[in-house]
């Protein structure tokens, strides 16, 4: 298509959004500047604002290990927990790690430490303090790659089973905010039910679902005859979804179809690492799987929230 069409093709589509009768609420015409609404109520509408940058000072805490994560037990953050806990399975003692909590329901993604590790306010970050200088890394997918490259694991070094790995590593970057940012806020966040968004986004994650499914079908982990660091990005999420534990949508999306995914899931599930990095800055569900900090191998044990006293009464 020449630009020339292209931007037609837009003023047209503008166009009519501008004289649709069913647009939603009914009296809404985009004006020709957009501006921030007041709230817009949904999940996360407290924290969402359209600049970047640190709203407050609040430097950020340092453990006795060389690598500092900060973060929270959402999808992408368990990706690096579990990472990191594989690593220590394997006999890296280099990786051992501190793991603190952002809550960025808080805002505290804002905070002018974060940001200096983050500038895009999002958990996972990680700061190495093993080298001469501090190495920040942020993004989830690359702080995967930078810890595989590192110490050398999980990650095929024979370029064409590495680009495999790379390959679906990228696609979980790529694919997963269609289904958390496009179907799990309209399915399960959005404050009132878009037909035209539900569908749009449940279409997407069922093709992508089946995608998995399909090179699932083939292959024992996603990249091949090898887990790797492509199995940690998708499992958290794809493999969640497969087994209906994210957004309670098993039975909208029908996920017993995808038996490849749900098999691949459950054996990943089984791993007594994933067991532990799924449990690391955990805040919600059974008490006695969650760990809001990780500071030793040993809090596994002693420090989840079953074990921990509950907090002195006020008087
Ligand atoms: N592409 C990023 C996405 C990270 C992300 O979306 N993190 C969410 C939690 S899962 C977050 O920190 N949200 C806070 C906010 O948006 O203010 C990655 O994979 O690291």
């Amino acid at each position: 298509m020449t630009r020339d069409a292209r931007s037609a093709y837009a003023a047209e589509s503008v166009e009519s959004a501008h004289n649709a009768p069913m647009n939603e609420p009914a009296s809404y015409v985009p004006p020709a500047v957009w501006s921030p609404p007041p709230s817009n109520g949904g999940r996360f509408a407290n924290i969402n604002r359209p600049t970047a940058g640190a709203t407050h000072e609040r430097p950020l805490p340092v453990g006795k290990h060389p690598l500092q994560l900060y973060s929270l037990g959402t999808p992408n953050g368990v990706k690096v927990t579990v990472m990191l806990e594989e690593l220590l399975a394997a006999g890296h003692a280099g990786a051992e790690y501190d793991a603190w909590l952002v809550n960025i329901q808080e805002g505290e993604q804002f905070g002018s430490g974060f940001v200096g590790i983050n500038p895009n306010s999002k958990i996972p970050a990680l700061m190495d303090h093993s080298g001469a200088a501090p190495v920040r890394v942020f993004e989830s997918g690359a702080i995967l790659m930078y810890l595989a490259e590192k110490f050398g694991a999980f990650l095929p070094t024979e370029p064409a089973a590495r680009a495999e790995c790379l390959s679906w590593l990228f696609w979980q970057m790529g694919s997963a905010p269609f289904l958390g940012g496009g179907f799990g806020h309209f399915y399960a966040y959005a404050p009132h039910k878009i037909q035209y968004a539900i569908d749009r986004y449940a279409m997407e994650t069922k093709r992508q679902m089946d995608v998995l499914n399909r090179r699932l079908a083939e292959s024992p982990f996603v990249a091949g005859a090898a887990y790797t660091i492509a199995d940690m990005a998708i499992w958290p999420w794809y493999g969640q979804l497969a087994k209906g534990l994210l957004y309670e949508a098993g039975e909208f999306l029908q996920v017993h179809e995808y038996t490849h995914v749900r098999r691949w899931a459950d054996e990943l599930a089984q791993r007594p690492a994933v067991r532990r990095g799924r449990m690391v800055n955990r805040r919600f569900g059974d008490p006695a799987s969650q760990l809001h900090e990780r500071h030793d191998a040993s809090d596994f044990e002693l420090r989840t929230q079953d074990k921990l006293a509950p907090p002195a009464e006020k008087s």
